[in-house]
């Protein structure tokens, strides 16, 4: 037998394609093309065969049995029976928009990384938003944390900061992580509570482990209804290091601010919302980009030089702590804009995967015991829920920079690898690919050379132990209004839990070590005795208020984006929703008229004004305010309509804003409510509107609150 001629070493060289090769990949391209756009196609089983009848199954006769034999319809179930992946086992609620980042200057002294070199060049991102606790279905407006990743496309590889909208975190070592979150999931016996923390099993566990005592009062606070995901700050809640070309190292940890400011949901609004729109902050985010209003963040760091890192008092390992920026100020980086939303929810969202341990040369990671498990779990976690190690592969996670390395084969590889030499050094491919020595620009990934010189041991380092500092520092720097919602909400929580001793032990071994008051409020709300005292000596910390905690300090500097109710009814004074329509668009917020039903309202002067939707079709707890025109017929309509009358007194309840022009007035009347800074009337639009969209500007009316709490839910 003549034996097969061997093909030629040079013939197998990456990048090097026999005719036959470079004929297959130029068919691929063109298939991933028309695969792209269905438009003209026709419809074919995944073999490519065309389908002659996509409605009705091979049968032994119209009436007979279903034939085995029928591979089009066996293909179609079979891909049908397996379209679901597994859910993240935390995070599995999510949604996710494209955009880029541009540095606002070269930062070259701080770091090498080269997106952060040049303020011309845009580096695309994905960014994914998701809850903690609830399956891939739960609602997005619950009490929860909120996740906050970004994947940043360098050419220098995939950098992914993995953070939440809170800068600390539950537990300070990630062997806990496990505990942790099967303490907050639904409880085991029933899978209840859906996204949310209100049980048992969290409370228990939260009880009794107090370095949970900062992050749970941050989870206790507004910070967990966030109103949009467009008015969250990121964290990358770990100190990192940042690297230059010099090699010298500086720790840092990342923030991200919205420029549509800070600000959240009232509690009230926020369980409505669960049920009235589950996909609130989805839907929110995703009329956003598709409106042209692109939401931004800065990223910033908070910088501290190796010589100081043991200046504070905390650990700056501990990931329980944040360092207030009133002692280390952030220094912006550059801004982040969203400006596309995704193709396929699937494709894209779903698939995308994060990983704490991608990063490029220039940034380094810290020795938080909480960030070294996290390089672990992530990857880990992708093989199981993407089906195995080539999940780099799928286009959402797929790096810009081009790579070849050694590794081979496994599930799902999609890459042609061509080539003989799959290994390293190798002298069939030319030694190809190699090994790039570290270098201040274009380098190889080098690991800070940290001097590490300890015992091998299973220990919390003493300087972890100040658990309750912080959280006292979180409760005194905020406002009065969100100091009674932190109270409201432990109460709230707390009085969901069954068994007593895990409401007493909150109570007296937590709250009490946070602040007696609290603590004695939310007693006093369970039925319990108020303690008297904390259980552990409270620390000397020389810092004890941070403005820049508190959200009533974040609030935006325009009203752009916010939207506004318009509500009519036939008679309405058309005149004044023009007005008023003109006057928010040009401070770029959205205007939506509603009427009594979804049918077009006629104005007092007879024409006909198409309304956006019904006032049940877009309740007032997607809007920011509300504003009713005049018009003698369309007031005396909405006076003896439910509907309108429930939207204003909800809207009055959840604090907004509501302007009522001319005969509109009579409804405050009726309804008997107190005017306050932001429940405005007056004879026209022009009168109205600084009012109206100064109060709109303070998102809320606070003032209103202890009124407001009279009002029917
Ligand atoms: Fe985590 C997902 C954020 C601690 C293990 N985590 C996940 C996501 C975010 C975070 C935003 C969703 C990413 C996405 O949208 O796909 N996680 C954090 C933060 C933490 C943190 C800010 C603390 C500072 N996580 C943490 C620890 C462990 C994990 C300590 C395990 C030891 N996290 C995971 C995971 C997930 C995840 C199980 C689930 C899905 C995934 O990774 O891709 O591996």
């Amino acid at each position: 037998m003549m034996s097969k001629k061997p093909t030629s070493d040079k013939s197998q060289m990456a990048g090097t394609d026999t005719p036959d090769r470079a004929n297959t990949n130029a068919k691929l391209d063109s298939l991933e093309k028309f695969r792209s756009d269905a438009t003209g196609q026709a419809l074919r089983t995944n073999q490519g065969v065309k389908i002659a009848d996509n409605q009705n199954t091979l049968k032994a006769g119209p009436r007979g049995p279903s034939l085995l034999e029928d591979f089009i319809m066996r293909e179609k179930i079979t891909h049908f029976d397996h379209e679901r992946i597994p859910e993240r086992i935390v995070h599995a609620r999510g949604t996710g928009a494209h955009g880029f980042f541009q540095a606002y200057e070269n930062h070259s002294t701080l770091t090498k990384a080269g997106f952060l070199q040049d303020p011309g060049k845009k580096t695309p991102v994905f960014v994914r938003f998701s809850t903690v606790q609830g399956p891939r279905g739960s609602g997005d407006t619950v009490r929860d944390v909120r996740g906050f990743a970004v994947k940043f496309f360098t050419d220098e590889g995939n950098f992914d900061l993995v953070g939440n909208n809170m800068p600390v975190f539950f537990i300070q070592d990630a062997i806990k992580f496990p505990d942790f979150v099967h303490a907050v999931k639904p409880e085991p016996h029933n899978e209840i509570p859906t996204g949310g923390s209100a049980h048992d099993t969290f409370w228990d566990f939260v009880s009794l482990v107090p370095e949970s005592a900062h992050m749970v009062i941050w989870a206790m606070s507004d910070r967990a209804i966030p109103k949009s995901l467009r008015s969250m700050q990121g964290f990358g809640v770990h100190t990192f290091r940042l690297i230059n070309a010099e090699g010298k190292s500086r720790f840092v940890k990342f923030h991200w601010r919205p420029t549509a400011g800070t600000c959240s949901l009232v509690w009230d609004e926020a369980q409505k919302l669960a049920g009235k729109d589950t996909d609130y902050h989805r839907r929110d985010l995703w009329e956003a980009i598709e409106m042209g209003d692109y939401p931004e963040w800065e990223l910033g760091v908070q910088i501290i030089e190796e010589e100081n890192e043991h200046d504070f008092d905390f650990d700056i390992l501990d990931p329980t702590k944040l360092i207030p920026e009133e002692i280390v100020p952030i220094t912006p980086l550059g801004k982040m804009t969203l400006n596309r939303n995704p193709d396929n929810f699937f494709a894209e969202t779903e698939q995308v995967a994060f990983c704490p341990g991608h990063i490029v040369p220039g940034i380094d990671f810290s020795n938080d015991p909480l960030l070294q498990g996290r390089l672990f779990s992530y990857t880990d976690t992708q093989i199981s829920r993407l089906g195995g190690p080539n999940f780099h592969e799928l286009p959402i996670n797929r790096p810009v920079a081009p790579f070849h390395n050694g590794q081979r084969d496994a599930q799902h590889r999609t890459v042609i690898d061509k080539g003989r030499a799959s290994y390293e050094p190798n002298s069939i491919d030319g030694g190809w690919p190699k090994e790039t020595p570290p270098a201040a620009k274009d380098g190889g990934f080098e690991s800070y050379p940290e001097r590490i010189d300890a015992n091998k041991i299973r220990q919390r380092s003493e300087s972890f132990s100040d658990h309750f500092s912080q959280a006292t520092l979180f409760f005194n720097s905020m406002s009065d209004h969100e100091k009674e919602h932190i109270i409201a909400a432990y109460s709230f929580e707390l009085g969901k839990v069954e068994r007593e001793f895990i409401r007493a032990r909150e109570v007296n071994e937590i709250l009490a070590n946070i602040d007696l008051e609290l603590a004695k409020r939310v007693a006093a709300n369970l039925g319990l005795p108020a303690p008297t005292k904390g259980t552990v000596d409270a620390r000397k910390v020389s810092f004890d208020h941070s403005p820049s905690l508190s959200q009533a300090n974040l609030l935006p500097e325009n009203i752009k984006t916010r939207k506004v109710a318009i509500l009519a009814a036939n008679g309405v004074d058309g005149a004044a929703i023009d007005a008023m329509k003109k006057a928010l668009a040009a401070e770029g917020a959205h205007a939506k008229l509603l009427g009594p039903t979804s049918a077009p309202v006629k104005t007092a002067d007879g024409k006909t004004l198409p309304v956006d939707a019904s006032m049940e079709g877009m309740p007032s707890v997607i809007f920011d305010a509300v504003f009713v025109p005049g018009g003698a017929a369309s007031v005396k309509a909405l006076s003896g309509d439910g509907v309108a009358l429930h939207y204003l007194l909800e809207a009055y309840k959840h604090l907004k804003a509501i302007a009522l022009q001319g005969d509109a007035k009579q409804l405050q009347n009726l309804l008997k409510l107190e005017a306050d800074d932001g429940l405005l009337q007056g004879k026209d639009v022009p009168a109205l509107t600084k009012p109206f969209f100064a109060a709109i500007g303070q998102h809320r009316v606070w003032a209103r609150e202890p009124k407001a709490k009279a009002i029917p839910a």
